[in-house]
């Protein structure tokens, strides 16, 4: 039998390119080892001021994106979180068994509540909502990227501390450790990852950005003065677009140093640009054919509730009962 991988996207913009190299592109080259549970985690969107009617169009973009990036409901479960109740609820039964000490200590916390003028009780909370998703399935594997390592160690606490104190209710999940170096930072701040909630016009490409865009974006992007193509990661800028390139030309660092030796950054640029349209053209063209089918995406995500929701429900339950709820 497939060990199970659980993981989700928030729909607080739309996929970018970080997203697409860090976890989707993974998601959707794991499907034959594992049995995958994909969702949109709606809820999660909550933690960061949300406007409605966009929140749901987002959050249908993104279902229809992760379609379009190969997400195949014949071999994974595809859903939407705010669907199945068992998340909040759970998440609660979690929350009286986590201290204030171990959330306060989680760094993502601590990044975003620092952008707020008045961060969200939801923010503080939201790893336990994240080990609620993931607990529910009884899941083996979750896909970890460097910033939601420590939010899987907790789930990992979580689900040991319940099983001990209560009696035997959760698969405690191992972490699965996609491709090395997939961290993509803003084109037009190196420092910081790069994300869908960013103001920025120019920090990140959507894989919905037109070709016109996606030139514009790149020419656009921080480099340096001293104009050589090597992999110096003292030159974030620089370093970061070669660091796109090889994953997208599927090249190791050294064949694209070899590749660019003698170039300069507006060649360079070029040829990311060229790199970048043609990965995001088959699924910007995935993406118009699946909203012309009407109903397609709606019936897809009900199929994939319908396949999850009895799991969750299972597991709500068992650990309702331990914990002594009638
Ligand atoms: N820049 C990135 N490079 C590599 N991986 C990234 N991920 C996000 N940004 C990058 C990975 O994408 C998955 C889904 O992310 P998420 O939506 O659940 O949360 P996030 O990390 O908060 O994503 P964003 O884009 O930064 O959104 P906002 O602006 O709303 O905070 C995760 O596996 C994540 O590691």
């Amino acid at each position: 039998m497939k060990e199970r991988v659980f993981s989700g996207i928030q729909p607080t913009g739309g996929m970018h390119l970080g997203n697409y190299l860090g976890a989707i592109k993974q998601w959707v080259d794991w499907q034959d080892r594992y049995e995958g549970i994909f969702c949109v985690v709606n809820a999660h969107a909550l933690t960061t001021p949300q406007n409605p009617s966009a929140l749901q169009e987002q959050s249908l973009q993104m279902a229809t994106l992760l379609l379009a990036c190969g997400i195949d409901p014949k071999r994974s479960k595809l859903f939407m979180q705010s669907q199945v109740n068992e998340h909040g609820a759970l998440c609660w039964l979690l929350s009286c068994g986590v201290s204030m000490g171990d959330l306060a200590r989680m760094t993502q916390f601590k990044d975003k509540s620092t952008k707020e003028k008045s961060p969200l009780a939801g923010l503080f909370t939201y790893p336990v909502l994240m080990a609620a998703d993931i607990l529910l399935y009884q899941t083996d594997c979750v896909p970890v990227g460097a910033d939601q390592k420590q939010h899987l160690e907790l789930t990992r606490h979580i689900a040991l501390k319940f099983n001990r104190d209560f009696g035997e209710c959760f698969k405690v999940p191992k972490p699965l450790i996609g491709d090395v170096g997939a961290r993509v930072m803003g084109l037009d701040d190196p420092s910081v990852k790069m994300s869908k909630s960013h103001p920025g016009a120019l920090h990140a490409l959507f894989l919905l950005d037109e070709p016109d865009l996606i030139a514009k974006k790149i020419k656009k992007a921080t480099t340096d003065s001293i104009g050589t193509l090597c992999f110096d990661p003292t030159r974030p800028g620089v370093y970061n677009l070669l660091n796109i390139y090889a994953l997208l030309s599927q090249q190791e660092s050294a064949q694209v140093e070899a590749q660019f030796e003698g170039k300069g950054y507006g060649d360079f640029k070029k040829a990311l640009t060229e790199v970048v349209a043609e990965t995001f053209k088959p699924i910007r063209e995935a993406y118009t054919r699946l909203q012309a089918q009407r109903g397609y995406v709606a019936s897809i995500l009900q199929e994939g509730l319908e396949a999850v929701q009895p799991i969750a429900a299972q597991t709500y339950q068992h650990a309702k009962t331990l914990m002594g709820l009638l």
